[in-house]
């Protein structure tokens, strides 16, 4: 899969995608990550890229040249499956939005800024809107992270046996059951005796049975479908 994503903070997103199993999945060549700063297709010399809102208001709006600009030129080379623009009046990510983009070729990803972009982008270009909750941030980067790295682990081959999305919370509906390790006394406080009893069948039983109390109690709309 690649990704392209337009951003005028390239830094914010480098770090979050070049560890641990990001890394892993650029490095085997299953995910392209490709940062691209909204500069490049300035208005002018100053590298200006937003301006005032009409009709007053605080908060500067991202303008539709540069950006119009940035998604053309990167059409030429690539075909989008999606141009996803990240914004906190987005429809809220999920793991099923996760895992129907994770089956897509090319994702270009735009983050906004200040007060957003102008409507005439997300009217003629964007395909899909994305909030990562309802709370605001000061730019859509870092849930642009939150959603390469939700995509990124699903594609095939990134995860091992030991890293496998199969039992991840959501990934049925149901959170996770609890994990343990060693020591199996810890301060007095002792790993259930059903995990240290070698019979994996009641372990799966208990295990399932965890996560749908789990599930109950703290997610119960998990449950509804
Ligand atoms: Cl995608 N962007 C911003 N700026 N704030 C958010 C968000 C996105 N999702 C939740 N809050």
């Amino acid at each position: 899969m690649r990704i392209d994503i337009i951003t005028v903070i390239p830094e914010l997103l480098e770090s979050p995608l070049s560890h641990s199993i990001m890394k892993r999945a650029r490095d085997k060549g299953l995910l392209e990550v490709h940062l691209h700063h909204l500069r490049q297709w300035a208005v002018n010399e100053y590298g200006q890229v937003d301006d005032y809102q009409y009709g007053g208001g605080a908060g500067m709006v991202m303008m539709p040249e540069p950006l119009a600009k940035a998604i053309e030129a990167l059409s030429q080379n690539t075909q989008y499956d999606e141009i996803i623009y990240m914004t906190p009046d987005g429809a809220t990510f999920n793991q099923a939005t996760a895992n129907q983009l994770s089956m897509k070729q090319n994702l270009l990803i735009i983050c906004g800024h200040y007060k957003g972009i102008d409507q005439r982008i997300r009217d003629h270009f964007v395909t899909r809107e994305i909030s990562i909750g309802d709370y605001v941030l000061s730019g859509g980067e870092l849930a642009a992270a939150i959603v390469v790295d939700a995509i990124g682990r699903l594609l095939p081959g990134v995860l091992n046996d030991e890293t496998s999305a199969l039992f991840d919370s959501f990934q049925d509906n149901l959170l996770a059951p609890p994990v343990y390790t060693r020591p199996a006394d810890f301060r007095g406080w002792k790993v259930p005796d059903i995990l240290l009893s070698g019979d994996l069948k009641k372990i799966e039983e208990w295990r399932y049975e965890q996560a749908v109390q789990r599930t109950t109690e703290r997610k119960p709309d998990l449950l509804k479908d």
